[in-house]
């Protein structure tokens, strides 16, 4: 049997990429899958049967997104635009925090460079210097290199709200994956990839990229408001408080707290914590 990687499904057919040729197989799923109620998602490890045209088995997955539908992605870029959309912080640190929880590493890439002025970068470098920080101009073609050594050999996904650019720079990086963007999107062209499913590239060196629509609400699942703080790499070092057990929202002695009034946390980041904790107490009472 081969091994591949599924890269699209339209209604039963899946597009699979085999990790031995590199080429593209069309396949059904064995009649078995139906009955046990699998569905395969873009970016499963199958092995298939090429002159049964069928997909056997379905390997156990790493992670699985839901929003885009996507499985075993290594690394996420998260495009925000410094400006025409200003960052929503609170939504990025949110789309930080799932990418954590899927154990996906985050990169953060800032786009839209050439509308920005050294304050706005610098701020930011400070809220995030915790991750692999791109600041990029789609449009002027800078800084986009720097990124290829972090997709090479990975499976990786670019999200973020749409009109920040991310067509743009899968399009700037990979001139072949001619992505619709938003300014050629209203001429109606023919013959453009539009992002509207899952859909991963192959783009070379076991490299598979996956462009996402945009969104512009998202909840935080699958974790305890108590572990909220440990989704704040910042926070490792200011978490020696007063009480063993502390929420870091009011407690007397609380090192976060104080850390965030001295300036050696992020005020931002620091009030995504208050609002997802709050959330996330929110939804605990709503469960019982
Ligand atoms: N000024 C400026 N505009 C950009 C840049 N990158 C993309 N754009 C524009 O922003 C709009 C949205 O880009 P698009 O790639 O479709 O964003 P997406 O929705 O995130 O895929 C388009 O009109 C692009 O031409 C950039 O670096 N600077
Ligand atoms: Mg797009
Ligand atoms: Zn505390």
């Amino acid at each position: 049997m081969d091994k591949g990687i599924i890269l699209k499904g339209v209604g039963s057919f899946y597009t699979v990429c085999s990790l031995n040729d590199k080429r593209e197989y069309t396949l059904r799923l064995r009649g078995i899958f139906r009955k046990e109620k699998v569905t395969p998602k873009v970016g499963d490890i199958v092995y298939f049967n090429k002159e049964e045209e069928t997909i056997e088995k379905i390997d156990k997955r790493k992670n699985e997104l839901v929003r885009p539908p996507l499985a075993n992605i290594d690394n996420v870029f998260i495009v925000s635009a410094i400006k025409n959309p200003k960052v929503n912080f609170l939504l990025l640190d949110k789309m930080i925090i799932n990418s954590l929880i899927n154990k996906i590493k985050v990169h953060l890439i800032f786009n839209k460079i050439d509308l920005s002025n050294e304050k706005q970068i610098e701020e930011i470098k400070e809220m995030y210097s915790m991750y692999p920080l791109f600041f990029t101009s789609a449009k002027e073609g800078l800084n986009i290199d720097s990124i290829y050594p972090y997709l090479k050999g990975k499976t990786n996904v670019f999200t973020g709200v749409s009109g920040v650019g991310k067509s743009s720079l899968l399009n700037k990086l990979y001139p072949n994956f001619n992505l619709e963007t938003n300014s050629v999107s209203k001429k109606i062209q023919r013959g453009k990839h539009t992002t509207r499913h899952s859909e991963l590239f192959y783009e070379g060196d076991n490299t598979f990229i996956a462009d996402t629509p945009g969104f512009s609400s998202l909840s935080i699942s699958g974790i305890e408001k108590e572990e909220l703080w440990e989704y704040f790499e910042e926070f490792e070092d200011f978490t020696d408080c007063k009480f063993s057990v502390c929420s870091h929202t009011n407690e007397p002695g609380c090192k976060v707290i104080e850390a965030v009034k001295n300036n050696w946390i992020n005020k931002n980041r620091y009030e995504s914590y208050l609002y997802l904790y709050n959330a996330l107490k929110q939804e605990e009472e709503n469960r019982y």
